[in-house]
């Protein structure tokens, strides 16, 4: 049996191991290590310098929940902005709404659409959507010349470290918070609440100054470290849960993880964890 063991600095002094029965790529691109596998037990699996991004056995879990929660906040949202999120995953549950007009996917590393469009073609009708736009550069810089132009924007990063460190900061949020229109809203993929509660309180104590209302919620997927991840919710004007929309939720294709309950449910918290401390 091989074992991919995950060397990620953020699991805390634990490490998953997945077995495998392949390994099918590994290209060291300008930015990262990038490879796939074909696991024993979880279908296909991407990994981003040693980090699980995505197995084909749990990614709904977390796709589903970074992209339709913000959506059915939004009152109505035309124009989405997917930062990082290379492998298309998000992409695929966005354009499932007829109602979006546009769709900007920037993503840093071209490496990564690349191999995931080889090894996951279920994603790839999206990246084929009309509606969609890939934008191959840096996020950071691509939203500082926007203004005013995204209903949603999707932060769909890898780990705090290396390329996507950048993503976590204050002028980037800021930047973001511009970059939304008026009832705007961003989520970001914003690690796990079991083991990453100093980063989450530094994050939310940043974005305070920032973002009007401010929420972590979470899901949960098994491959990754303590298997469960948490987005912020970033909002100008917007409640989470307060008018969510059932009527969009019963047109969306496929769900496997996301539904007006699991919404609802999402933003409460264990005791344990203050966002805040
Ligand atoms: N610790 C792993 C966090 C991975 C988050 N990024 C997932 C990208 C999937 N599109």
């Amino acid at each position: 049996m091989n074992w991919f063991t995950e060397t990620s600095e953020t699991a805390q002094g634990r490490q998953v191991q997945v077995a495998y029965t392949k390994k099918l790529d590994s290209f060291q691109s300008g930015f990262q290590q990038i490879e796939v596998y074909e696991t024993v037990s979880f279908g296909k699996m991407l990994v981003l310098d040693g980090a699980i991004q995505l197995t084909a056995y749990d990614h709904f879990a977390y796709h589903e929940m970074i992209v339709h929660v913000p959506m059915n906040v939004h009152p109505d949202p035309k124009h989405v902005l997917i930062v990082g999120g290379g492998d298309g995953g998000a992409l695929a549950e966005v354009v499932k709404y007829p109602t979006v007009e546009t769709i900007v996917l920037c993503e840093i590393d071209k490496a990564v659409i690349e191999l995931s469009r080889k090894h996951f073609p279920e994603f790839n009708k999206a990246f084929d959507d009309k509606r969609v736009t890939v934008n191959i550069g840096d996020a950071a810089e691509y939203i500082k010349k926007k203004a005013n132009a995204f209903d949603v924007i999707i932060i769909d990063s890898s780990d705090p470290i290396g390329p996507a460190e950048v993503l976590f900061g204050k002028t980037f949020y800021r930047d973001v918070f511009l970059a939304l229109t008026a009832e705007g809203i961003a989520v970001s993929q914003s690690e796990s609440m079991y083991y990453h509660r100093d980063f989450i309180a530094k994050l939310f104590h940043q974005n305070k100054a920032i973002f009007p209302i401010n929420e972590y919620y979470f899901t949960l997927v098994p491959t990754y470290p303590s298997g469960t991840i948490g987005f912020s919710f970033c909002s100008k004007l917007r409640e989470p849960v307060d008018k969510i929309a059932p009527h969009r939720i019963e047109g969306l294709a496929g769900l496997r993880y996301y539904s007006e309950a699991i919404h609802r449910s999402c933003f409460v918290l264990p005791a344990f964890f203050d966002r805040n401390n």
